[in-house]
Parts: structure tokens; sequence; C-alpha cells
């Protein structure tokens, strides 16, 4: 019968004929076959097979093998104590400091991202996150950084700082020179599916097939990254939750998650705190939308996800250390009975 393509499917027990995605206790892969049906992935050629299957690189160092957590540090000048820049610096280090106590990457970003944000520019942008790095390393934190922002120059000045990687919502569109940047530094980069800017990005959000569509932009800008001397092991993949998506997008890609790892790379989620949790949640306000947020978090470890992008460090932490231990990473399932 003619072979069609790999279907990735979740849940546990994994059957002992399926492929599975390296590291995940839940997410495996059948063959759609024409007639429909779904057979053991046996057959698939071998190419096809490795993309699905290889263990994902090591990000910053740290082992992809479990879902990562990678700790949110806004540094706008909204997010600290208003009793000046020191205070503002040390509010800053103290906050990464009990972040990285259970977060594997932490995310700085000096723009706001939100929906109708305005720009800030790069000067203003440097300024706020270089200190902050600084200031981290400095004080022997050696947790991986990533520098959130579409700005070459605010890339180069990040990494020089200390960060480690570069987190691009734009997968290098805004910037002509951060593809050549992150290629030249050799940095791990997180290409995120968006349409429009933060300022206009919400406005009526419309899509044929929302997962297709993100699925192709970012394969697109997969090989766009390539083509400009990224190597491939080095590329993150996000569906961007939130970036021009409307409540209905946001859940179909949220159900459709692990057909992202056929893109052969580490998929990021970013979910945390998001409208669509308030909303389904009754949850105004940011901060009480964590237990929503770790509920969102779970699934996306379940559906194979390797970097988790929360503000709340330590409770997702304390989810995924129980999820695991109940089964959901193949480290998690020789937890001792
Ligand atoms: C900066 N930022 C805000 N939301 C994000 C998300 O969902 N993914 C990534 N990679 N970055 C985000």
């Amino acid at each position: 019968m003619r072979r069609l393509r790999p279907v990735a499917m979740t849940g546990t027990p994994r059957p002992a004929d399926a492929l599975p995605l390296a590291g995940s206790g839940t997410v495996w892969w059948r063959e759609a076959l024409a007639d429909g049906a779904l057979r053991a992935a046996g057959d698939l050629p071998a190419e096809v097979r490795d993309r699905l299957s290889d263990p994902r690189p090591d990000l910053c160092g740290v082992p992809a093998d479990r879902p990562l957590v990678m700790g949110i540090l806004n540094v706008t000048p909204d997010s600290f104590s208003d009793g000046g820049a020191h205070y503002a610096l040390e509010d800053a280090v103290r906050r990464a400091r009990g972040m990285s106590a259970e977060a594997d990457i932490l995310d700085i970003g000096g723009e706001s991202t939100r929906p109708g944000a305005k720009p800030v520019s790069v000067q203003a942008e440097i300024s706020r996150v270089v200190p902050v790095i600084r200031a981290i390393r400095g004080s022997g934190i050696a947790t991986p950084i990533s520098i959130d922002t579409r700005k070459a120059e605010v890339a180069a000045a990040a990494l020089d700082a200390g960060a480690d990687m570069v987190n691009d919502v734009t997968a290098l569109r805004y910037d002509p020179e951060m593809a050549a940047l992150v290629a030249e530094r050799g940095v791990p980069v997180c290409l995120m599916h968006s349409v429009a800017d933060p300022e206009t990005m919400q406005q009526n959000p419309r899509y044929d097939d929302v997962v297709p569509e993100v699925f192709d932009h970012l394969a697109e800008r997969m090989a766009a990254a390539e083509a400009a001397g990224i190597a491939r092991d080095r590329l993150i993949v996000d569906p961007g939750i939130g970036f021009g998506k409307s409540m209905a997008h946001n859940l179909a890609l949220l159900r459709a998650l692990a057909l992202f790892h056929d893109l052969g790379a580490p998929v990021l989620l970013g979910a945390s705190r998001k409208r669509f949790i308030g909303t389904i949640g009754g949850a105004e306000a940011g901060p009480d939308r964590m237990p929503g947020s770790v509920a969102v978090a779970l699934h996306g470890a379940a559906q194979g996800v390797h970097i988790l992008r929360v503000h709340d460090t330590a409770e997702t932490r304390q989810a995924l250390r129980l999820w695991g231990a109940l089964g959901g990473t193949e480290e998690g399932q020789n937890h001792g009975a």
C-alpha cells in the first residue's frame, strides 16, 4: 500500500512498534497509509525517521532530553523597582538568581512584544538589557541567557555582555543583519512564527488553515536561516502563540504541537500568562493566570515540547517533576517506584 506521511501521536503507554520522539515518553509516530489506516512507522525513509526521532542537540550546553524551562525576565522600565537605576539592576539580578534555581535558560528582553506595544530604539533597548546581563554574569550566575530581540545591534551587544542565544520573534525577518550575526556567532536562535508587528498583529488575524500555514512558514524560515549560513543544529522553532492569532488559532496550534517535531528541530512554546489563558481561565490579571499557564505547559510537555518559556519557573518545574515521575519523559519513566 502506498506510503503517505508520518503522523505524530501522543499518549501513554507508547506502542512498542511506534517510532519515539527522542527523550519523550508520550510522543511517537505512526505512518498514514493511502487508505487512511495508521501503522508502525518502520518503513519511513531513513532520512524522515532520523528527522523525527534523532535526539535534539544540546541547547546552550543543556541536554534537551527533558522539557527545559526558560524563565522570562523582562527589563522594560515598568518591570522593576522605581528607586533608580542602581536598585533596578539589583532587583533584576535578584530575580535572575531566584529564577535560575529552577530555570535552565533565562530569556531577557528590553522591548515589549505584547499586542499594541510601541517599538523602542536600538540604544534604549541596549541600555536596558546590557547592564542587566553584565550584572547577572558579574554576580556569578552561570545560567544560559537568551536575548529576546529582533534587532541585530541589540543581539550583538547582549552576546558580547554574556548572552548565549537569540530569541527573535520575527524569525530573522525584521532586521536584515540578524541572520548574518547569528551565523557569525554560531549561537542557537529561536525562529518564532508571527505576522505583522506587535503594534498591529492582533487586528483581525486570518488564516485559511492555521496549523499547516504556521508549519510551512517555519520550514521556510529554517531554509532561509540555513541559506544565510546558520547551522541546522542551531535552530529552534516556535509556533508563536498569541502573535497574530485568535483564541481559535491558538487552540488549534496547541492541539497540533507534536506535528511541529517533523521540522526536525527543538520546539519552544511560549503561552505563559497570555490572554487566551485569562479568557478561558477567568483570570484578568497576569499573575492570576499562573495555574492555567502551568496546565498549558504540561500539555506542551506531553506533546514533546523541548523548551517552555514561562514566568512562573518554580511552579512549572514542580509540575514537570510530577509529570516526569508519572511517565512523561524517558528519564521520568525510570523514576524509582
Ligand atoms: C518574547 N516572546 C513573547 N512571547 C513569546 C513566545 O511565545 N515565544 C518566543 N520565542 N518569544 C516570545
